[in-house]
């Protein structure tokens, strides 16, 4: 019997994957993705419990075979699986989530389907997450949902009447007004929105989007004038209802990435791709394959770079990497030809027999590979056309010990907010602007780059993850919000 309150953290996706092998065999493998990167230390160790899909389609529960293989890779947690089947996968998760809310929520709208076979999976699907959560919350646990594939566990697991705290954190950007209106079912969503205890969202701009549909779409929502400039926690009122909003920008862990960037491994590994190109400076993009992440709109501005820079030929060198990702759903299909499509013509044009301006690479890395690349390139690339924070450029961030590096960021990432006075900030549509920011960023002085690099790194070292997740649950449990402290108090909750 559990004996005080625990964690549950409910996402769409475990860490973990399940496959099944030809020969029959269960496989389980590490997942991938800012979520997994961002929430795995969290739950560490902590006898929490995480409910998830474990990314395999299946058309009845889970196997009880499988339960064993997959509980034993999850570390000092209990895992708890909600097996999808086709039709759930097709229109819960590629329908509902990926062709309605995320385009919506960054704002392409054109590639919304709104189907109503998706709204009905959708509901479906999130009341399937909520029974599984009610038979394994006692009453003191601390229910935390986690982005918008489950928006309406909140309210499904109310309607079972579990009277839990609960929170909801939204992963990806919150849309203004103009753009939520578009969908169906935008009063629906909203108002489970609002059944929650806490909802979290990345910036001060994603929580005014919030406060702005509320206003426009909820009639009897009472909201404090000072909530859309709150730079913290705010409460709003419905009936005897009260939400706390507020903002935490998601993190990395810090001292993970700083601890392996000096490992002799990986030190080893970055002298080795260092002398793979002695006399080149490298620009590093690193993405998973997703239309908000900008990709073809920064290969036209390295295209544009070298067009207006040839004294840079032979001297810079692009490696892009590209981490698999939906690619069931066709925009993610035709990205990926129009992003080989554009590396072809690239290095057709300027490459030379010594000389391959872009490297591509189509694949996840494992961590250490990733972070010897971080240490590795002297600029890293990060331009999102939209997107909730961004966590690569933090991880280049924390990884960036000899503090040479600059990193050129999209003013349409989260990450931005907090990074604006250091990076170089960059508009993803303007192809020129961009080649003109990588010209500036191979050319800035040493003194520069160090004063600017220690700055960011500061802020990822003094807001890591453990930061974050200590300002949730503060505000999640703390009774009055008057004596709440401003965000930047927190003590960092360190791993166990
Ligand atoms: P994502 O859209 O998945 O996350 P992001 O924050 O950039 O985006 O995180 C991607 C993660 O995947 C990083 O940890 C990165 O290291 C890893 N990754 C990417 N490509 C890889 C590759 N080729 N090989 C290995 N690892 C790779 C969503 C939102 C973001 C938000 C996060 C967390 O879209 O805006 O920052 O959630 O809230």
């Amino acid at each position: 019997m559990k004996t005080k309150s625990h964690i549950i953290i409910v996402s769409n996706r475990l860490p973990l994957i399940l496959k099944q092998t030809d020969d029959g065999k269960i496989e389980v493998g590490k997942g991938a993705g800012g979520l997994v990167t961002a929430m795995a230390p969290v739950l560490q160790n902590r006898n929490g419990t995480w409910i998830g899909w474990p990314g395999y389609v299946q058309e009845t529960d889970i196997d009880d075979n499988m339960l064993p293989a997959l509980q034993s890779a999850a570390s000092g947690y209990s895992v708890k699986p909600v097996m999808l089947n086709s039709e759930e996968l097709k229109n819960y998760y590629e329908g509902f989530s990926n062709s309605i809310i995320w385009p919506l929520f960054h704002d392409f709208t054109d590639k919304c389907i709104f189907l109503s076979e998706y709204w009905e999976s959708y509901q479906k699907v999130n009341k399937k997450f909520a029974l599984i959560v009610c038979q394994n919350a006692d009453d003191q646990d601390f229910i935390w949902v986690h982005d918008y594939q489950l928006i309406l566990v909140g309210a499904e697991l109310r309607k079972m009447h579990k009277r839990n705290r609960i929170g909801f954190f939204l992963h990806i950007p919150f849309p203004p007004i103009d753009t939520f209106a578009r969908c169906p079912w935008r009063f629906e969503l909203l108002s489970a929105m609002l059944e929650y205890n806490l909802l979290g969202f990345h910036t001060i701009q994603d929580k005014r989007n919030f406060i702005g549909c509320l206003k426009k779409i909820i009639q009897d929502v009472q909201i404090d004038a000072k909530a859309e400039l709150d730079e913290t926690v705010s409460e709003v009122r419905l009936g005897n209802r009260v939400v706390r909003i507020g903002v935490f920008p998601i993190s990395i862990d810090y001292n993970e990435f700083f601890l392996k960037a000096w490992d002799s491994n990986v030190y080893k590994r970055a002298k080795e791709m260092r002398s793979n190109a002695p006399d080149t400076k490298i620009l590093l993009g690193v993405d998973r394959l997703d239309y908000t992440k900008g990709i073809p709109e920064k290969l036209k501005a390295f295209q544009m770079f070298l067009t207006l820079f040839p004294n840079f030929h032979k001297k810079a060198h692009f490696i892009q990497l590209v981490a698999p990702s939906r690619r069931e759903i066709t925009a993610y299909a035709d990205l990926k030809l129009k992003i080989e499509q554009l590396v072809g013509e690239i290095n057709g044009i300027f490459g030379t027999d010594d000389w391959l301006p872009v490297q591509y690479m189509f694949r996840t890395l494992d961590r250490n590979e990733l972070i010897s690349l971080y240490r590795t390139c002297e600029i890293a690339f990060i331009t999102p056309l939209k997107d909730g924070m961004n966590l690569i450029a933090k991880e280049y961030c924390a990884c960036n010990i000899d503090e040479k590096g600059v990193l050129i960021l999209s003013e349409f990432a989260g990450a931005a907010q907090q990074f604006y006075q250091d990076a170089i900030l960059v508009n993803p549509h303007d192809i020129e602007g961009m080649a003109k920011a990588i010209h500036r960023a191979f050319n800035m002085p040493l003194e520069e780059r160090n004063q600017r690099m220690r700055n960011l790194r500061e802020i990822v070292k003094n807001k890591d993850v453990f930061w974050w997740l200590n300002s949730f649950l503060k505000a999640a449990i703390e009774k009055d919000l008057s004596s709440f402290p401003q965000a930047d108090e927190y003590s960092p909750f360190k791993p166990v």
